[in-house]
């Protein structure tokens, strides 16, 4: 069909393919990134996941402390591979960071949906998966996890919030859920933050019922130091809430998962700026404060970020 207008205020945002230009770069700069496919989405492109190891690490192999960045998962939130390849940056360019941390992130986690909002259809949020036995594509990847899988998600097809036909149908969820298993089982997964946008709240499980997670009291204390820190740079206001009672009941999500099977202890779906202003068609300025803010103020590297 004919390609919908494309909101002028978001030309600087990265293509998927500048993105992986970026993170080869990064890699071929830094020692301490490492990026690898973790998988190809339905259509072919690959999923970069990207490891950035302590600085001084000898290479040997010990048990750390980890943390996974999931971003771009749903294809019209632009801020979000844009708020994580800012932090990409800060992280790598700062030393004292990522001290005795493993460092993990993929950027783009649906690079199909990611290109596909970016060409055709600005407001596209699922992969691009043909639907059997159905003219409307695409699974919503995050509602396609292994966990109270159906519970908050439709089954039709043409639903925005289209489950899959079974758990980690998707080549996407697949590739994330089997890296993030290994990684748990070398390293001690401590947060997962799954990056979306908007509405300027930390969410935290579970999702699909309003039952106590584990660990409540500790990721709301953890979440409020967060968003006291955003506060300082802008004086943005995020909020810190249980994604059923707070936000609406959604199965089959990435920290839902996260927090069960790999039992991360704080889990979290952070939906970034604005709080429906602009919402999804965020305009280009305000992707660096974005970025500042959540990474939270004074670092070393704050002088070479501006200059960018
Ligand atoms: N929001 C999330 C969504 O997938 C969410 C909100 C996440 C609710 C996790 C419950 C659990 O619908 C966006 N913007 O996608
Ligand atoms: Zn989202």
């Amino acid at each position: 069909g004919n390609p919908s207008p494309q909101p002028d205020n978001n030309y600087q945002v990265l293509a998927g393919q500048q993105i992986e230009y970026y993170l080869k770069s990064l890699a071929e700069s830094s020692e301490r990134v490492e990026l690898v496919s973790i998988g190809k989405s339905v259509q072919g492109r690959d999923i970069w996941r990207v490891h950035i190891r302590p600085y001084g690490d000898t290479g040997e192999d010990v048990r750390r402390n980890a943390v996974w960045f999931e971003a771009g998962i749903h294809a019209r939130e632009w801020i979000s591979p844009a708020t994580a390849c800012h932090l990409l940056d800060y992280l790598v360019a700062d030393k004292s960071l990522t001290n005795n941390l493993d460092v993990y992130m993929v950027p783009v986690a649906n690079p199909d949906g990611y290109e596909f909002s970016r060409t055709n259809d600005r407001y596209w949020r699922k992969n691009r998966r043909t639907n059997t036995g159905s003219s409307c594509r695409g699974v919503d990847l995050n509602r396609n996890w292994d966990e109270s899988f159906g519970v908050g998600a439709s089954s039709n097809p043409c639903s925005e919030v289209y489950k899959g036909t079974e758990a980690f149908s998707e080549p996407e969820t697949e590739a994330l859920s089997t890296e993030m298993q290994r990684v748990s089982s070398v390293d001690d997964l401590r947060l997962m933050i799954s990056l979306h946008s908007y509405g300027q709240v930390l969410l935290y499980p579970w999702g699909y019922t309003t039952d106590k997670a584990p660990k409540t009291r500790m990721m709301k204390s953890a979440g409020r130091r967060f968003a006291r820190g955003a506060k300082t740079s802008y004086n943005t206001k995020y909020t810190v809430e249980n994604s059923a009672t707070g936000m609406y009941y959604a199965s089959g999500t990435t920290d839902d998962w996260a927090k069960a099977a790999l039992e991360v202890p704080l889990s979290y779906t952070l939906e970034l700026r604005d709080r429906g202003g602009n919402g999804f068609t965020l305009p280009a300025n305000q992707i660096l404060p974005t970025s500042t803010e959540c990474r939270g103020k004074g670092s070393t590297s704050d002088n070479q970020l501006r200059d960018k």
